[in-house]
């Protein structure tokens, strides 16, 4: 499908040096390595309730990095997904009376035109779960020839034929050079952490048939009223949620790809099983880093659907917003921790977009050379955004309490080129 827009990204002087990322696989900080192109996934949204303050705070720390890549000479193919079918999308269209495919349709351009706004560059490859149905089901009918995923018998009103993934088989294959997946390769937990985690997230531990609680669904066969495709010999049906991941990032990023990205809620049962996935269809790790964001909130409760307490980024943007402070609020924490959205936080970034605004117009002469360097290298430090921001706040008092110094059009130019480039925030 197609993505959306972005402000095309100002070249800065000198290359900035690649990030160091915290990598929730490897459970250590990682440089990310040197290669003519990076690859990145980041897993996109289910298109019934975008774009919340968390979701938007997930696709800003991935711009943070898609952006760290060009300023440091690497270009980056960037695929990001649409569950455009599944569970919570059905039920919600079920409930409101929609139409999922309307449903579906109109969050997305709502999702759209929020990334455009808050000037997240789109992926070279947009893609909705149901454009790929024909590569998911010869992939899962491999995986079942191979012994690697079976089909579960029909049960209490469930039909026959429910197709599922066999983690303990899939554990078991031998890698080459010690890379293999096992369960509990990306999230390190235990299966006694995991069980809970499965069940409240898409999981169905207790369905009779399945060799493992913790096997994961591949393939739903059709139900009444329930939305199919045709599945060959998997008799037709839609495909599961992390399969879903797995196949569009290999049809268009090499594996492993460099940086498989989402939120923190993600990491199990969802990208674990996405990469056992992987493993199982190609016999190589998905992707080299598993890079997570943290969950924002609000006012201190977790942001969600059930409690009513959405911060949408179109309702900032109708209330009159400027999309550069919604961003500017997002980088005032780091993104892999867990956070809350405040209407003081909101202020507090409106009064630094605005310094940083009049201080371009004053910026002292040879002042941004030294900012640049700051910038950059607090962005090498695990995309630290409070510290670039903290080092451009100082640049900005400098600049704004600078008595009577010479000032300089180039260098207030280069900063606000510097904080679009890196930040994404228009000046
Ligand atoms: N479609 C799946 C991924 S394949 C999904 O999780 N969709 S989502 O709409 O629920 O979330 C979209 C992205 O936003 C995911 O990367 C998710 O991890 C992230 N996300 C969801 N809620 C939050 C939150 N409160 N804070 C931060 N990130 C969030
Ligand atoms: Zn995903």
């Amino acid at each position: 499908m197609k993505a959306w827009s972005a402000r095309p990204v100002p070249v800065l002087p000198g290359e900035a040096p690649l990030p160091v990322v915290q990598d929730t696989r490897l459970r250590r900080r990682a440089e990310l390595p040197r290669q003519d192109r990076a690859s990145l996934y980041v897993c996109g949204i289910t298109p019934y309730d975008a774009t919340h303050m968390g979701h938007a705070a997930t696709y800003v720390a991935f711009d943070l990095l898609h952006r760290a890549w060009l300023d440091a000479g690497t270009p980056v193919d960037y695929v990001q997904n649409v569950t455009d079918v599944d569970d919570p999308l059905l039920e919600r269209a079920t409930a409101t009376g929609v139409d999922w495919r309307v449903l579906a349709e109109e969050q997305t351009d709502l999702f759209r035109t929020d990334m455009s706004a808050l000037n997240v560059l789109p992926p070279q490859h947009y893609v909705g779960a149901t454009e790929s149905v024909a590569w998911i089901v010869p992939a899962v009918e491999g995986l079942v020839a191979r012994g690697l995923a079976y089909p579960v018998p029909g049960t209490d009103g469930e039909p026959d034929g429910d197709v599922y993934f066999d983690v303990e088989a899939a554990g078991t294959l031998p890698a080459d050079d010690g890379d293999a997946w096992v369960l509990g390769d990306v999230s390190h937990l235990t299966p006694e952490q995991m069980l809970p985690l499965f069940a409240e997230r898409g999981g169905d531990p207790d369905r009779p048939g399945k060799r493992n609680r913790l096997d994961p669904l591949l393939w739903r066969v059709r139900r009444p009223d329930e939305p199919f495709w045709d599945g060959a010999s998997l008799g037709e049906g839609r495909p599961g949620w992390h399969i879903e991941c797995s196949l569009i990032a290999l049809q268009h990023l090499p594996a492993p790809f460099t940086v498989q990205g989402g939120g923190s809620d993600l990491v199990f049962p969802h990208h674990e099983m996405g990469a056992g996935h992987c493993w199982a269809l190609t016999g190589r790790p998905m992707a080299q880093h598993f890079l997570h964001t943290g969950m924002v909130g609000l006012d201190g409760e977790k942001m969600s659907k059930s409690k009513g307490n959405l911060v949408l980024v179109s309702a900032l943007r109708a209330e009159g917003v400027d999309p550069a402070v919604i961003r500017a609020a997002i980088l005032a924490h780091r993104y892999s921790e867990d956070w809350s959205w405040t209407a003081p936080g909101l202020a507090a970034a409106a009064a630094r977009v605005d310094a940083w605004r009049r201080a371009a117009q004053v910026a002292p002469e040879d002042s941004a050379a030294p900012v640049l360097q700051q910038v950059r290298a607090a962005l090498a430090d695990d995309l630290d955004t409070p510290a670039a921001l903290s080092a451009l706040d100082d640049w900005a008092a400098g600049a704004l309490t600078g008595g009577t110094g010479r000032t300089s059009a180039e260098d207030g130019r280069l900063v606000r080129d510097l904080v679009e480039a890196r930040l994404g925030v228009v000046l």
